[in-house]
């Protein structure tokens, strides 16, 4: 999974990022930071506990930092070029707003307003798109005039379609709130929009405002100091976190509210070799789970043997599961559960 963090200049990307990510995958890119977030789960130390495998592998999410121009973002020239192509790729967006004073870093409007910076955002994504569809449409004006007989229909019917989602995104209504049919989602789809893409806000704020509410898609985090305290050792961490009164830290926060956006699920493998955590969409079959861990397996489908994260753990030993007959076989229809844990019985 892919997030990319955008914001006004300035808003605290770079600091946000820093504070989250450990490993930079590509230092090359003078532009782009690009970094890994290993996700936290306490079911996987429990898990490993049971099979003490030699090899543990926890589920990741790459982190994008994008710089931003001070004249491209906030002043209604679009995104383009570059920025736009990495951002199409991503699977979600993470908005940092700033929410921070600080004398001696500039606001790009002077003053703190999260609600207004939050809109221009917006806005800019919305105006991407409307740029894009604009562009489609008047392809297929031109189209029209050539086309035979039978092309027409189709042509026009596509024109209609986008003209709606025109409509609303100049009504300032992003795709992702748009009540489309599923022909015109389909198309919009291919287009990856940047207003469809699932958001999240976070607001970076001061340290005096650390108890502020989260909410369904927002949350709080103190970017700079999240940033000092991800360079400390685990235990000076965790006693300083606990003398603040922070409870959870800021990339963990992020993570579990990317999970809840994106409705993502984990499930396990295990073994004497290997635990290893995998991210997969609610309402995936066992099929297409089979395929995440590789397209030979996926391919070659026969069962899956399946039990639940707590069964397992109840039991303890596999084979006292199996005993106990907590061990279920599952075909390829089977629609995995956020903590099973999967093996999967292939043809090679
Ligand atoms: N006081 C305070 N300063 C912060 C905080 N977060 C970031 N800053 C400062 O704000 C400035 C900008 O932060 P960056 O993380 O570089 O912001 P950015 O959005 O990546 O900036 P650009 O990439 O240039 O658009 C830096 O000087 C940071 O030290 C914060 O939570 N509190
Ligand atoms: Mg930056």
């Amino acid at each position: 999974m892919e997030i990319g963090l955008i914001g006004l200049p300035q808003s605290g990307k770079t600091t946000v990022f820093e504070a989250i990510t450990h490993t930079l995958k590509d230092k090359s890119s003078k532009n782009t930071n690009i970094g890994i977030s290993r996700v936290e789960d306490p079911r996987i130390d429990e898990l490993v506990a049971l099979f003490d495998p030699k090899k543990i592998s926890k589920a990741e999410v790459t982190f994008v930092d994008i710089p931003t121009s001070p004249e491209s973002l906030g002043k209604s020239q679009s995104i383009s070029g570059e920025y736009l192509n990495i951002l199409q790729r991503m699977d979600a967006l993470v908005e940092v707003i700033r929410y921070f004073d600080n004398p001696a870093v500039p606001h790009i409007f002077e003053t703190i307003d999260i609600k207004r910076d939050s809109k221009t955002l917006k806005e800019e994504l919305i105006f991407s798109d409307l740029t894009i569809i604009d562009k489609r449409i008047e392809r297929l004006n031109s189209e029209l005039k050539g086309a035979r007989n039978d092309k027409k229909e189709s042509i026009i019917k596509e024109i209609d379609q986008l003209t709606n989602v025109k409509e609303n995104l100049e009504n300032n209504i992003p795709i992702k709130d748009q009540d489309l049919d599923k022909d015109t989602a389909e198309i919009v789809w291919n287009f990856q929009l940047l207003s469809a893409k699932p958001l999240l806000s976070v607001l970076n704020i001061d340290e005096d405002k650390i108890n502020h509410e989260d909410s369904q898609d927002t949350i709080s985090i103190c970017a700079q100091l999240e940033k000092e305290l991800a360079e400390m050792p685990e235990e000076d961490q965790l006693m300083f976190r606990e003398s603040l009164g922070i409870e959870e830290s800021g990339k963990n926060k992020l993570i579990d509210k990317s999970y809840a956006l994106l409705n993502l699920i984990s499930f396990f493998t295990v073994g004497p070799d290997e635990v290893k955590a995998w991210t997969i969409t609610q309402g995936m079959s066992a099929l297409e789970a089979a395929g995440q861990i590789h397209s030979d397996i996926q391919k070659g489908f026969i069962k899956a043997e399946v039990i639940g994260y707590q069964n397992m753990i109840e039991s303890k030993k596999m084979a006292e599961a199996k005993k106990l007959g907590l061990l279920r076989l599952e075909g390829k229809e089977y629609l995995m559960n956020d903590g099973d844990i999967a093996h999967f019985m292939f043809n090679k």
